[in-house]
């Protein structure tokens, strides 16, 4: 059998492989104007940011989502990965989608009602799914709220290398390990170590809270594949500068 790989999730797996690590910028559309996104994107860029996601808890869809991915379009030629939260966070201007289940969701919608209502119309956008386990960790942030999630505790690294595993196991070729955006802390490093342990070769996406070159370095020292950051870059006076940080810190370490 041919497992249907794209080319945007060969794409970073080949980055992984090559140089350690991967770095991907998170751009909320309701966070600033497509305008502003499109520059952020393309500082992220110029800072070694391998992939560009664009979603969010609250907000992220219609025409605020559509301008938004076309205007990092305009400014990059990154690959812009939807990061949706339901079926309002797809559009037809993108080119993949983590196509995501919230593992740790207690609540049906997050599992597989959206995917289910989603799924014809990434079919039809042409979007590329990249199947991916989503995991969320304390203290989880909005995103735990809103996704209704029972939070792994942080001193609990077995539970997370369970649902990780379980996702594995589903054939999901990627799993997240989410912090939520804006924590004070990212999910401790000895716990990405054991869920690493658990995946072998199915990569490990860390976000949430990773603000420095240092932290970055940190997790993919203990097992990180893909480090996700979001809030820094909205944050930053010098996105590339910030982004740069990161992105050397990670890679060839
Ligand atoms: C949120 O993991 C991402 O889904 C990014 O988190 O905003 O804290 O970087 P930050």
């Amino acid at each position: 059998m041919v497992l249907m790989i794209g080319p945007v999730e060969e794409m970073l797996a080949r980055i992984v492989e090559t140089t350690g690590a991967a770095h991907l910028t998170l751009i909320d559309p309701d966070s600033q104007s497509p305008e502003v996104a499109g520059r952020m994107a393309k500082a992220a860029a110029e800072g070694g940011t391998d992939a560009i996601m664009v979603g969010g808890s609250v907000g992220a869809a219609g025409r605020a989502l559509e301008d938004t991915v076309r205007a990092i379009k305009e400014e990059s030629k990154l690959p812009v990965i939807l990061f949706p939260s339901g079926v309002s966070g797809l559009c037809s201007n993108a080119d993949a989608v983590f196509f995501m289940s919230l593992l740790n969701s207690r609540n049906v919608s997050y599992l597989i009602e959206n995917q289910a209502l989603g799924a014809p119309l990434v079919y039809r956008y042409h979007l590329e799914p990249i199947p991916m386990a989503y995991v969320i960790v304390e203290p989880g942030g909005t995103v735990g709220w809103v996704g209704d999630a029972k939070l792994i505790p942080r001193s609990k690294p077995e539970l997370a290398a369970a649902y990780a595993l379980a996702g594995k196991y589903f054939g999901m070729r990627m799993v997240y390990l989410e912090a939520g955006s804006g924590a004070n802390e990212p999910v401790p490093p000895k716990m990405v170590a054991t869920v690493k342990r658990a995946l072998g070769d199915a990569l490990l996406i860390l976000g949430g809270g990773i603000r420095s070159g240092e932290a970055a370095r940190d997790l993919v020292a203990a097992g990180a594949d893909l480090i996700v950051t979001g809030t820094g870059v909205e944050r930053s006076e010098d996105v590339e500068g910030f982004v740069h940080e990161i992105t050397s810190a990670i890679k060839g370490s």
